[in-house]
């Protein structure tokens, strides 16, 4: 029988049910007459994707009429995860899409599975800025997000022998239903070139090669809201005339397409090795086809919707707000200049004007080897013009400082944006968002502070209100609402309501029902459901069984030397020493614990690898001794990714966040696991501070050095002043016996130590932490073994998890840094 063509905005499940069975016959993706999970996952995706176009539409007509002044959010990651829980969600449709499955023999769960995780990103800032448009479509703001559409993401990680392994990860390998091609928004995106100079004194960019942006958009949904905003991402295409025929035909294949192969590299991966010169050129194009792309449909648009009316240049900042993620699309600054001044004829100090009018930078990290700095020899071949505007911004501000502080003239070299030591001449791009950006802003407390007093403090003298904070927030809708249904639906059942999921500080209400022993019940029953589907997985990934009556103890994010996944795995390395050297009475007391970690090592970093493959040992050897393996289980999740953290987060207990004070700028994970009624150990750093405020600091594990103490124990560590702690040398020299296994763990060891060979002993100061680490360690055992403090615990971090939506940081960037206004579709 042909299913009628439905109609897709019906709420029904048997209308939605006919809808998935329309698509899954007439649109024309696999052979006939299938309806396996994978065909019912894309046609049930492309239904709902029916009803967010429709809603998409509207929104972008509202935005059209209404021409409020908009943000564009630049990024060069998103790390956007599965898409179609978090829709069905979003439109509130969850029951009635479960049910219309059922009708046709699936499980909503199972389908939604199927789905690939779009992995435009690495960690942190790529998940920040997918949080970051849930919100801002929830909140109902004008706002739109641009980045690239890589065709491989994050490299997808496997544990072998040796450690880990990458493939690339093909989140297109059959096609997304998500990304609507936008065959009609195509802008060219030059390169290389020289600067004309015109009879009239006027410059402009020629020659070189051009490419083309291709526009392709993914709607984002608010939550119970009409409003569906744009990601826009890019993709580089070479046109059918830069396909040489003549060369093809006579056997030349390669050079015949010469420019379509650099189109495709430019967004083949996130994050192209950069050890050399042809990766860092790469990288730099691809940042550079980022922003010239966004800013040409950015102006494009501000025309569009002056609608016949007079252009005046001054008004654009009065429209458009941009808003660089980090310093990877600072290259905005000198295009839209070039823009400006090439391309729309304005004046020097008008174009000056409206750039630094209209941009503002996030910096999400003090760690210098992150501090982007571009070559300035290859930035002259790439971008010949936009050197020269570099170059002319830098004179005007070292003018400017040299007029009006000469107190500052010694701190110039530092503050100017070019470093022109001739051995190797450098852009440093954080500089030149300082420079012309008119906010910039930290990412938590303690990170903003470092950035006022440490890092920019130079500029601040200068301009003192245009930095601030805005910590950072995650989206409660993915985070607790749609990954935990379970305690979501007795948060609602508590608090009498479900407005929490927009207005997270509701939550608070929890607080005076901490107590309540029906509640902790309630509670214990839900966390131990998604303890239970979490070791399932576990089991499944791995192979190792992980009983869900022990501790879940996670730590998950990159693996970073200043995340110190070393001083967890040697914690838990002297934990299995302790419990062999237990009597079998003594062991009984032990609280069981199950030490899990993932993330991925970035390809080329040694030592973050090194510590992968630790974990890996210490794991096969802990999991197989019969001896200690019901009190202690150490797993490496592999392949960390955003769904992986949707199981892992609300089935965990005890998280780990235990950087080097002043290290991690803020930390999103820590949030989300707070959310979710898992208490933290961890360091002063980064957003931890302000958790620790919120949810009580009797509920927070706490240890190590704070920021304040950090240079001077560095100092001492070098002087030779430092003495470890007994238990720290028994842990190392545990792993030195060859306890885990034959590989050589030297290096790593050695980096704790005086003989890194990097002149930096123990920089990150595991050894002077391991000490107040065990100990923290210890009273979380004790505190496990209450059971009631520990659940009245664990709601107490829920009920203090709300000032971490994202919701409440994006309203603050619209008031407090864009100036935009709510615009919702009626
Ligand atoms: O702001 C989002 C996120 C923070 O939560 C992390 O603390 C921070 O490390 C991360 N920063 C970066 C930038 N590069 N580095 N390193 O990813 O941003």
């Amino acid at each position: 029988k042909i299913p009628a063509a439905a109609n897709p905005l019906a709420d029904e499940p048997t209308k939605i049910a006919s809808n998935i069975n329309y698509h899954a016959n007439f649109s024309p993706h696999f052979s006939p007459f299938k309806f396996e999970p994978e065909q019912a996952y894309y046609a049930t995706a492309e239904s709902v994707r029916d009803r967010l176009i429709q809603q998409w539409n509207e929104t972008y007509l509202h935005f059209h009429k209404k021409n409020p002044k908009q943000t564009y959010y630049l990024s060069m990651e998103y790390l956007q995860g599965r898409a179609l829980t978090n829709a069905i969600g979003n439109l509130n449709l969850q029951s009635a899409y479960a049910e219309a499955l059922n009708k046709l023999g699936h499980e909503l769960e199972a389908i939604t599975e199927q789905e690939k995780d779009a992995a435009l990103g690495n960690g942190g800032l790529g998940r920040l800025a997918s949080c970051f448009l849930d919100s801002m479509a929830t909140l109902n703001l004008p706002a739109w997000g641009y980045g690239l559409r890589y065709r491989y993401g994050l490299f997808k990680q496997r544990i072998a022998k040796d450690g880990q392994e990458e493939t690339a990860e093909d989140w297109l390998e059959k096609f997304s239903p998500w990304e609507v091609v936008r065959h009609d928004v195509v802008y060219p995106v030059r390169f290389f070139g020289h600067v004309q100079v015109n009879p009239d004194g006027s410059r402009k960019w020629v020659e070189g090669e051009i490419l083309q942006a291709l526009a392709y958009d993914v709607p984002i949904p608010g939550y119970k809201t009409k409003n569906t905003i744009s990601l826009r991402l890019w993709e580089a295409k070479a046109s059918s005339q830069d396909f040489n025929l003549f060369q093809f035909n006579d056997g030349q294949y390669e050079p015949a397409a010469q420019l379509h192969s650099r189109a495709q590299q430019i967004c083949a991966v996130l994050y192209p090795g950069d050890a050399t010169e042809e990766g860092k050129l790469l990288r730099l194009k691809q940042q550079f086809f980022l922003c010239s792309a966004s800013l040409q449909d950015i102006i494009f648009r501000f025309k569009e919707r002056k609608q016949g009316a007079q252009l005046k240049w001054s008004e654009f900042p009065t429209k458009v707000a941009v808003q660089m993620n980090d310093t990877h699309p600072t290259l905005a600054i000198p295009e839209l200049m070039r823009l400006l001044l090439d391309e729309e004829g304005l004046g020097w100090d008008e174009a000056w004007d409206v750039t630094t009018r209209t941009v503002a930078y996030t910096n999400h990290t003090v760690l210098p080897e992150a501090l982007e700095k571009w070559s300035q020899t290859v930035m002259w071949k790439l971008l010949p013009r936009h050197m020269e505007i570099i170059q002319e911004i830098d004179k005007r501000f070292i003018d400017m400082v040299r007029a009006t502080r000469t107190d500052l003239e010694s701190k110039i070299p530092g503050m100017c944006v070019l470093d022109n030591n001739p051995q190797k001449p450098v852009v440093r791009m954080a500089n030149l968002c300082v420079v012309s950006a008119h906010t910039v802003n930290g990412v938590a407390e303690l990170h903003s502070d470092i950035l006022k007093n440490e890092l920019f403090a130079d500029y601040v003298s200068i301009w003192p209100s245009k930095f601030q904070n805005k910590t950072n927030g995650i989206t409660p809708r993915r985070w607790l609402k749609f990954c935990s249904p379970e305690l979501s639906n007795i948060i609602t059942k508590w608090l009498k309501t479900d407005e929490w999921a927009t207005n997270l500080d509701l939550l608070v209400g929890l607080r005076k029902l901490a107590d309540d022993a029906k509640l902790q019940e309630e509670w214990a029953s839900a966390k131990m459901a998604n303890k239970k589907r979490l070791a399932q997985y576990v089991e499944h990934v791995t192979g190792v069984k992980v009983d869900p009556n022990s501790l879940f103890d996670i730590q998950v994010k990159r693996i970073h030397e200043y995340k110190r996944q070393l001083l967890n795995i040697l914690g838990a390395i002297y934990r299995y020493k302790k419990l062999k050297e237990m009597s079998p009475e003594e062991r009984k007391k032990a609280t069981p614990r199950t030490v899990m970690l993932g993330g991925k090592a970035f390809a080329t970093y040694t030592n973050a690898k090194r510590i992968v493959k630790l974990v890996n040992d210490v794991g096969a050897v802990v999991n197989t001794d019969p001896e200690v393996n019901s009190y202690l289980k150490v797993v490496f999740v592999p392949n960390y990714n955003v769904s992986v953290a949707e199981l892992l987060i609300p089935g965990s207990e005890l998280s780990q966040h235990i950087s080097t004070a002043g290290m991690e700028a803020s930390g999103t994970s820590n949030m989300k696991f707070s959310l979710n009624g898992c208490l933290i150990i961890g360091t002063l750093d980064g957003a931890n501070v302000e958790i620790r405020e919120e949810i009580g600091q009797e509920n927070f594990f706490l240890f190590g050095a704070t920021a304040d103490e950090v240079p001077k124990l560095r100092k001492d560590r070098e002087n030779g002043l430092f003495k470890p702690d007994p238990r720290f040398e028994e842990a190392k020299k545990f792993i030195r016996s060859g306890a885990f296994g034959s590989y050589d763990y030297n290096p790593l060891l050695e980096s704790l130590e005086g003989n890194s060979g990097f002149g930096r002993a123990d920089y990150f100061l595991v050894g002077h932490d391991f000490a107040g680490y065990l100990d923290a360690q210890a009273r979380v055992d004790e505190a496990y073994k209450d059971r009631k403090k520990w659940l009245k615990m664990s709601i107490l971090s829920t009920a203090g998890s709300g000032k971490f939506s994202s919701d409440r940081t994006i309203a603050q960037y619209a008031k407090e840094i864009w100036k935009i206004e709510e615009c919702r579709v009626p």
